[in-house]
């Protein structure tokens, strides 16, 4: 049986071509600053959104039309299964990720939810042992039912506490089973809505707690997987935890969980935060927390997190050029398609064009990013922006030798004070031509 109408794999085939089925960016040997593509990117498809979704918003039904829409339970598990090692084998993609929820259907009991995910992680198995295939992340989901209405591990209700520490011990059990590369911890519904009934202390410390026990667990059955944070400061929550990378930093420091997190940064919360995809991405890897990215993009005229394939260069471009710096780049992680097709875009055709969209998109920022790098065009623009803290009483500040008595003495000689142009346009125009032009 396929689900995608037994298409061939999508290839490179260069800018000038006109397939829509073939990738005009994206060619996974190519090697760039001495790594190939397909290493650089480490690409990734979200089971949620391309096997468990059907296109419903607030306002009306689903609209997808999806060839397993004529099983249901454990029928309709096994054949999602079949169509997302189908749709990995068409993109050549080497990685998904899911919740525990996305793969099988929760029972009347917690032991009958286990079974059904049993089943389905044996059949996922032996699917990636058939095609090499492998999981990026898996994480759980404690925000869809109805029982997490006042959060997970920050929840005030201890009994829902101790449910979802039982549903991440086995999802973490999974994830060794599959080789799990990392571990998400996205705060669903980890937040508050008003503090009028809140303990925010409480629920803080509960929360670390509960990644405490994560890490011990996961320590104890001898799962290596890097665990994850990522970041997203509202919704569902008014208001969540772990806000922005920045937020989610100073938890980690003041719970001393540091040495155990990295984040996962999704392009969309950074937006909802106020901050740029950048931004977060720059945050996270000068603290050296940068370990993997959830690829998608917002809508700059609403307010939520609409999960839009990525396909704005500027924002891959800059992207990339962060991940490029980071120590061994992405590392364990990888970019993760946290996207959804548009309730418009129903044929499942559509999941393999936003696919190349996106692939294409990140592998595009990629070259652009190397050159940028290549060439110091921003390196240059920096070191120049900051030479006077290379000798003088610059060098002095950074060497730990300036104190108020030496800098007053420094300043009171000193005059007048000149500043440089910060040169924005000119970069800006600069970087227009690189993305145009490489
Ligand atoms: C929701 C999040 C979610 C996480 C995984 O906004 O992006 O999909 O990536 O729980
Ligand atoms: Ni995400
Ligand atoms: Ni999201």
């Amino acid at each position: 049986m396929s689900y995608f109408g037994n298409l061939d794999k999508v290839k490179f085939e260069g800018k000038q071509s006109t397939n829509p089925l073939a990738f005009k960016f994206y060619n996974p040997d190519q090697v760039v600053l001495g790594k190939t593509m397909r290493e650089h990117l480490r690409f990734a498809v979200a089971y949620w959104h391309s096997f468990t979704a059907n296109g419903t918003d607030p306002f009306g039904a689903g609209t997808a039309i999806r060839g397993w829409d004529q099983y249901s339970g454990m029928d309709l598990a096994k054949a999602r299964v079949e169509a997302c090692f189908e749709l990995l084998n068409i993109l050549d993609v080497d990685y998904f990720a899911f919740h525990d929820r996305d793969i099988a259907p929760e029972g009347s009991t917690l032991q009958e939810t286990n079974q059904n995910l049993d089943v389905i992680v044996s059949l996922i198995k032996d699917n990636m042992k058939a095609t090499g295939k492998k999981l990026l992340w898996n994480t759980a989901n404690m925000f869809s039912n109805p029982r997490f209405v006042h959060g997970a591990a920050t929840t005030s209700n201890a009994d829902v506490f101790a449910y979802a520490a039982a549903q991440v011990k086995k999802a973490l059990e999974h994830g060794k089973e599959l080789g799990a590369e990392n571990y998400v911890f996205w705060g669903g519904r980890e937040g508050y809505e008003t503090l009028l009934n809140t303990d925010m202390g409480l629920e803080l410390d509960n929360l670390a707690r509960f990644l405490h026990m994560a890490v011990d667990y996961a320590k104890e059955i001898g799962f290596d997987a890097q665990f994850l944070i990522e970041p997203k400061p509202k919704e569902p929550s008014k208001h969540q935890y772990d806000f922005d990378v920045a937020t989610s930093l100073s938890f980690l420091q003041k719970y001393d969980l540091m040495k155990h997190f990295k984040m996962n940064v999704e392009a969309n919360h950074a937006t909802l935060a106020g901050h740029t995809f950048e931004h977060e991405l720059h945050v996270a890897r000068i603290n050296g927390a940068l370990g993997s990215i959830d690829a998608n993009q917002g809508d700059y005229l609403l307010g939520w997190d609409t999960d839009e394939f990525p396909t704005d260069l500027y924002s891959t471009t800059l992207a990339m050029y962060e991940i490029l710096q980071n120590e061994g780049g992405i590392g364990r992680g990888g970019v993760n398609f946290d996207a959804k097709v548009r309730r418009s875009s129903f044929d499942p055709i559509d999941v393999v064009y936003a696919h190349i969209a996106g692939m294409d998109s990140f592998a595009r920022g990629l070259q652009v990013a190397a050159k940028l790098l290549e060439d110091r065009v921003l390196t240059n623009v920096i070191d120049d922006r900051y030479a006077s803290f290379k000798s003088g009483i610059g060098a002095d500040i950074v060497a730990g030798k300036a104190n108020f008595h030496s800098l007053e003495a420094y300043a009171l000689q000193n005059n007048p004070i000149v500043n440089k142009s910060g040169r924005t346009e000119l970069i800006k125009n600069i970087l227009n031509q690189y993305i145009i032009n490489v």
